[in-house]
């Protein structure tokens, strides 16, 4: 992400490109990812696009990580019966391919063949 382009989810956030949205509040979105990797595949994004990654974003805002998670959790409540996989790529060489960072619920029926 170069920092005069929005980044493909600040796009989504700005209902520029479409998303299937599933949570959403003033600090975090929650969408469907659009290759999805397992039953459930829900990325959970923080609005700001000040962090490339989830160290930047511990360091950074704390706070705002845990409701990450706490989303995560909720999602995965919902959807999944409470047990998930949480993934944060980061960096190009661990398969980052999006640098706003964003966590990856994933669940249901996870095995070795999808994992992300
Ligand atoms: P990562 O490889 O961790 O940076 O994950 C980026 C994810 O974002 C990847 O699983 C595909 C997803 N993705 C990329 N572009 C779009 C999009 O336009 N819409 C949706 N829903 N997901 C996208």
């Amino acid at each position: 992400m170069s920092s005069t382009e929005p980044s493909v989810f600040s796009k989504i956030i700005a209902r520029e490109i479409p998303a299937t949205v599933v949570a959403e509040d003033d600090r975090v979105i929650a969408i469907e990812d659009i290759e999805p990797k397992a039953p459930v595949h829900v990325l959970v994004i923080p609005k700001t696009e000040q962090y490339r990654d989830v160290t930047e974003l511990a360091a950074g805002d704390p706070e705002l990580l845990a409701h990450v998670v706490a989303t995560a959790r909720r999602i995965a409540d919902e959807r999944a019966g409470g047990q998930f996989r949480l993934v944060f790529n980061t960096g190009e060489a661990a398969g980052q391919t999006v640098f706003h960072v964003h966590a990856h619920v994933l669940a249901g029926d996870l095995h070795e063949g999808n994992l992300i």
